[in-house]
């Protein structure tokens, strides 16, 4: 089967949702559900012919004392040193189970985007991702991702910046 490239009425709704979310953020994206897995940032970047740096990974973390949900949008390439972006966050942070990451952003993990959510959440961006042209993130499920410009999904995500 080969990739598509959906914009319109055949995509999974939790990808839809995300089109839409994108679209009311002032980021026109083209969703690709892709023919093999793109649930890890391995897997996304075998998928998308980019490099595993140019994966956006959307990882849920919660305040360890204020419940509240936060978004970090990370290099596929690298890891969150929690103690660093606790810091930057001011509050230490865990990380939320999957049922957690399902009820807070509306979508299974593996598919999580960077915008689109339930509701809305503090999000965070890796400032490695601003290095690269191009980066891939999920689209709402483990076959859909989209492509953009990482400053311009910087603006659409309304995120703070961090270093990783
Ligand atoms: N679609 C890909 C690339 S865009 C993707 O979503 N990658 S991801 O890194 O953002 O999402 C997978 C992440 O979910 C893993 O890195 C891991 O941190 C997290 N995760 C995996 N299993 C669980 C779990 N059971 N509970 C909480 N988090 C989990």
């Amino acid at each position: 089967m080969a990739d598509t490239d959906e914009t319109g009425d055949d995509l999974p709704p939790a990808a839809r949702r995300v089109a839409e979310a994108a679209r009311a953020a002032g980021l026109p994206i083209a969703i690709r559900v892709m023919a093999q897995s793109t649930r890890t940032a391995q897997e996304a970047a075998a998928a998308c012919g980019c490099d595993v740096a140019q994966i956006v990974k959307s990882l849920l973390f919660r305040g360890a004392d204020s419940g509240r949900p936060y978004l970090l949008l990370v290099s596929g390439a690298n890891r969150v040193d929690e103690a660093r972006a606790a810091a930057t966050i001011g509050e230490a942070l865990t990380r939320p189970d999957a049922r957690f990451v399902r009820e807070t952003t509306g979508y299974a993990i593996g598919g999580v985007p960077p915008l689109g959510h339930a509701a809305p959440l503090a999000v965070y961006m890796d400032e490695a991702l601003l290095g690269f042209d191009t980066v891939w993130a999920a689209a709402g499920t483990p076959l859909a991702v989209f492509a953009a410009a990482p400053r311009a999904l910087l603006a659409a995500t309304g995120a703070r910046t961090m270093t990783m």
